[in-house]
């Protein structure tokens, strides 16, 4: 408790700040994207993060820029959080040319080497072998790199989940597990999936060093994260964190949420991730009403920007249809 504390007081005004800023961006954001699927400019399927952001803003500051981080189809806050910027997050989701993934990827298939970010990746689970195939990669290049892997607790009931964390455990690679547990795996609830739900134990069982953490608190996600990652880059191991965490939004756009009770998600958004920072910011004069509200000012403008770059794209010409289907014949020989 004490060393919370003491990592809280630690924080600047402007990192403090900082988190708050992606986390709205993450939910503005996210409504514009529901608006504009409403409007049918997005079209696919459509899994919005809100509720969530603290976890893929809070773990986000632990890690480098060379590090790699893979997600699920869940990824726009992940995306964004590591600077995948806005506007090409928006152009992929309208399917345009311009988007991070060239238009053919969409809301579930966000990709951008640059920032090192390896998606959006559609199959429960089917991501997390991948990651131990990256991480494996990483050791026998001997680079100086983690891979950061976000998963749902749906995905932990999966054969795949523990096949990763097996050899995960025995290769001892330098991955961060993370299980973003928001109690639902679409219609179903954590209780008709896992016979225990001491997600966290499930890594101590392959000898993973494991822990959880409060998911709506990003100061907590952010304190946890860093204490996993240092234990990554000095042990060279893996490490497993659940950030336990609620989506206040329906799994998906198609979804009439109809297995759990309003009251219920009405309780979880006391716990609000932005409020939760908001209170904390202000109880402690890190910050005041105008500084927060002027973050709003600033984001409203920068999804503008976005949602008019994606509606100004273009749409591939019909020829480039075959293109990236088979590898083709590097030009230079
Ligand atoms: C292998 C596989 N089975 C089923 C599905 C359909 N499906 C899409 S999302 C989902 C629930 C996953 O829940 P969870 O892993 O907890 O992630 P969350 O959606 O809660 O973020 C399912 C079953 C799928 N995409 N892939």
């Amino acid at each position: 408790m004490a060393e919370q504390a003491n990592f809280k007081n630690n924080l600047l005004e402007e990192e403090t700040l900082y988190l708050l800023y992606q986390m709205k961006l993450i939910r503005r954001f996210e409504e514009k994207a529901a608006e504009m699927y409403t409007k049918t400019e997005i079209r696919g399927f459509l899994h919005l993060y809100i509720g969530e952001e603290a976890v893929a803003v809070g773990v986000s500051q632990a890690l480098n820029e060379n590090d790699l981080v893979i997600a699920t189809y869940r990824e726009h806050g992940h995306a964004l959080a590591r600077n995948v910027p806005a506007k090409k997050i928006m152009a992929e989701m309208y399917g345009r040319k311009e988007g991070c993934s060239g238009g053919r990827g969409g809301s579930m298939h966000l990709f951008d080497k640059e920032k090192n970010f390896y998606g959006g990746n559609a199959i429960v689970a089917g991501h997390i072998p991948i990651a131990v195939g990256m991480a494996l990669a990483v050791k026998k290049q001997k680079q100086n790199k983690i891979v950061c892997c976000f998963f749902g607790e749906g995905a932990m009931a999966e054969g795949e989940f523990h096949e990763a964390m097996n050899l995960a455990a025995l290769w001892q690679v330098p991955v961060l597990f993370i299980c973003e547990n928001n109690l639902y795996a679409m219609g179903t609830a954590i209780r008709y999936t896992h016979a225990s739900q001491e997600l966290e134990k499930r890594g101590k069982d392959y000898g993973i060093e494991s822990a959880a953490v409060d998911g709506m608190d990003v100061l907590k996600v952010c304190e946890a994260a860093m204490k996993a990652v240092e234990n990554i880059r000095t042990t060279g191991k893996p490490y497993f964190l659940v950030c336990n965490t609620y989506r206040f939004r329906a799994h998906s756009m198609f979804d009439a949420e109809l297995y759990r009770n309003k009251n219920e998600v009405e309780e979880w958004k006391h716990r609000d991730p932005i409020l939760l920072l908001e209170r904390h910011m202000l109880e402690n004069e890190l910050s005041d009403e105008t500084t927060l509200s002027s973050i709003d000012a600033k984001i409203e403008k920068e999804i503008q920007e976005a949602t008019d770059y994606a509606e100004a794209g273009t749409w591939e010409p019909v020829e480039n249809l075959t293109q990236f289907l088979y590898s083709e014949k590097s030009t230079n020989g």
